[in-house]
C-alpha cells in the first residue's frame, strides 16, 4: 500500500532543472524557426526558467550554457535569479562551436587547441563559484569521422588529462558530471559514447565526479532503466538531461515520445531511494523547441516528469517484493502494470494547490496574458546557441 501524503511530500519536494537554451530559438541545420518574446540574453532566459518555476512551483533552477550566457558579471546574473525566486544550475561549458574545434577540443590532436578548451573548463569552474553553482556539466562533441583519423587511445588519454586538471581545480562542493552520447557531431567514433567510458573516467578522477544520463543520447531500444540502476548502485548517477526521441538525439519534450520509459526510470529512481534533493542526483531538461511555444513547451516537460514520478511513487512495493520473492512474473508485472495505468493528474492537481499554485499550470500560463507581454516587450530574441 502506499499513502497519499507521502507521494504527495515528495512530489513536493521534486526539484527539475529547466535548461537556458530551451528557451531561445532553436531548429535543425535545415531552419531555425523564430519566434515572438524569445529572450535576448541570459537574464531573460533566467527570466523565463523563473516564470516556468513560477506555475509548476518544481523548477527552481536553470542551468545555463558559455559562452551562449555569457555576461560581464556572473555573481549578478546569480543574484538577477534569486531575486526571480530560482538559482542557477549546472554549468555547461562549450568547446564544440568554434572552429578551432573542428577536430576536436580536449582531445585535439593539436596542444595549443586542447589547451584552449581546457581554460574554458576551468573558466566555468570559476563561474561556478561566482553562480554558486554546484554542478560543473560536461559534454564533449570530440571524436572522429573516419577509420585512422586519429588514435583512439591517444585521444583517451588527451581526454584523461584534461578532465583531471579540470577535476582539481574544483571547489569541493563541486561535482563534476561527464555525459555521454553515442554519436552526432562525430560518425565513427565519439571520445565518450557511452556510459561505461564515462564511468571509467570518472572512476579515475574521484568520487565527485559521475555520470550524466541524456535519455536521447543511447541507440535505439537500449534499456537506460538499466543504467540508472546500475550507476546508481555504483554511486555514479550524477544526473539526467531528460528529452524524448523517437530516432535520434531529437530532443523532444520528455514523456512526448514513451512515456512508460520515463516512468521505468522514474520507477529505478524511486526504488534506490534517489529521488530525494538530498540524494544528489540531477534531474534536468535538455530539449529543444523548434516549432512549439517555449515557455509552455517546458512547463509541460516539468509536468510530465511529475506525472510519471507520482506514477513510480504509487507503485506498491510491498507487493512487488512479494510478488518477486514469490517468482510470480505475471503478478509482479502487474503491480507495476497497475502503477503506471494510474490517472495521477487529481493527486498533482490536488498538490498544487495545497502549494498555492493553479492545478492546472499550462492553462493558467495561457489565462497569464504573460506570452502577450513578452511578445510586446521583447524585440529581436535571440538564437539558443550561436546568436545568444
Ligand atoms: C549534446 O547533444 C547535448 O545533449 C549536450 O548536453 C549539450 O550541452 C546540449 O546537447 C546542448 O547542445
Ligand atoms: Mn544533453
Ligand atoms: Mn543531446
Amino acid at each position: 500500500m502506499t499513502d497519499t501524503a507521502s507521494v504527495k511530500a515528495a512530489l513536493r519536494a521534486q526539484r527539475i532543472e529547466t535548461p537556458s537554451w530551451a528557451f531561445g530559438n532553436s531548429g535543425t541545420r535545415f531552419k531555425v524557426f523564430a519566434q515572438e518574446g524569445v529572450p535576448r540574453n541570459a537574464y531573460e532566459k533566467v527570466d523565463d526558467a523563473a516564470t516556468v518555476h513560477r506555475f509548476t512551483g518544481v523548477a527552481p533552477s536553470v542551468a545555463v550554457h558559455i559562452p551562449w550566457d555569457r555576461v560581464d558579471d556572473y555573481a549578478e546574473l546569480a543574484k538577477h535569479a534569486s531575486d526571480a525566486g530560482i538559482r542557477i544550475g549546472a554549468i555547461n561549458p562549450n568547446v564544440f562551436q568554434d572552429d578551432v574545434y573542428r577536430l576536436g577540443s580536449v582531445c585535439n590532436p593539436d596542444p595549443a587547441v586542447r589547451r584552449k578548451a581546457l581554460d574554458h573548463l576551468l573558466e566555468c569552474v570559476e563561474i561556478g563559484t561566482a553562480t554558486g553553482s554546484t554542478i560543473l556539466s560536461l559534454w564533449f562533441a570530440d571524436g572522429t569521422n573516419y577509420p585512422g583519423q586519429d588514435s583512439i587511445r591517444a585521444r583517451q588519454d588527451r581526454l584523461a588529462e584534461a578532465l583531471e586538471a579540470t577535476y582539481a581545480a574544483m571547489p569541493g562542493g563541486m561535482r563534476m558530471l561527464l555525459e555521454y552520447k553515442l554519436f552526432e557531431p562525430s560518425f565513427y567514433t565519439m571520445d565518450v559514447p557511452d556510459w561505461g567510458t564515462s564511468y571509467a573516467h570518472c572512476l579515475q578522477l574521484g568520487e565527485r565526479a559521475q555520470v550524466l544520463v541524456d535519455t536521447g543520447h543511447h541507440a535505439p531500444g537500449t534499456n537506460i532503466e538499466f543504467i540508472v540502476a546500475l550507476l546508481r548502485r555504483a554511486g555514479r548517477l550524477g544526473g539526467f538531461h531528460f528529452n524524448s526521441r523517437f530516432y535520434a538525439d531529437d530532443d523532444l519534450m520528455v514523456g512526448a515520445a514513451d512515456p512508460f520509459q520515463l516512468f521505468r526510470i522514474m520507477h529505478e529512481i524511486v526504488q534506490a531511494g534517489a529521488l530525494d534533493p538530498a540524494a544528489d542526483v540531477a534531474f534536468m531538461l535538455d530539449q529543444c523547441h523548434n516549432i512549439e511555444p517555449k515557455i509552455p513547451a517546458m512547463i509541460r516537460s516539468v509536468l510530465n516528469v511529475q506525472e510519471a514520478t507520482a506514477k513510480a511513487l504509487l507503485v506498491d512495493s510491498d507487493a512487488l517484493q512479494a510478488a518477486q520473492d514469490n517468482g510470480d512474473v505475471l503478478g509482479a508485472n502487474a503491480v507495476l502494470m497497475d502503477a503506471f495505468n494510474t490517472d495521477v493528474r487529481p493527486i498533482l492537481a490536488e498538490l498544487r494547490e495545497e502549494m498555492g499554485i493553479d492545478p492546472d499550470p499550462i492553462t493558467a500560463y495561457r489565462r497569464s496574458g504573460h506570452h502577450e507581454r513578452l511578445v510586446a516587450e521583447r524585440q529581436g530574441g535571440s538564437q539558443a546557441g550561436w546568436g545568444a
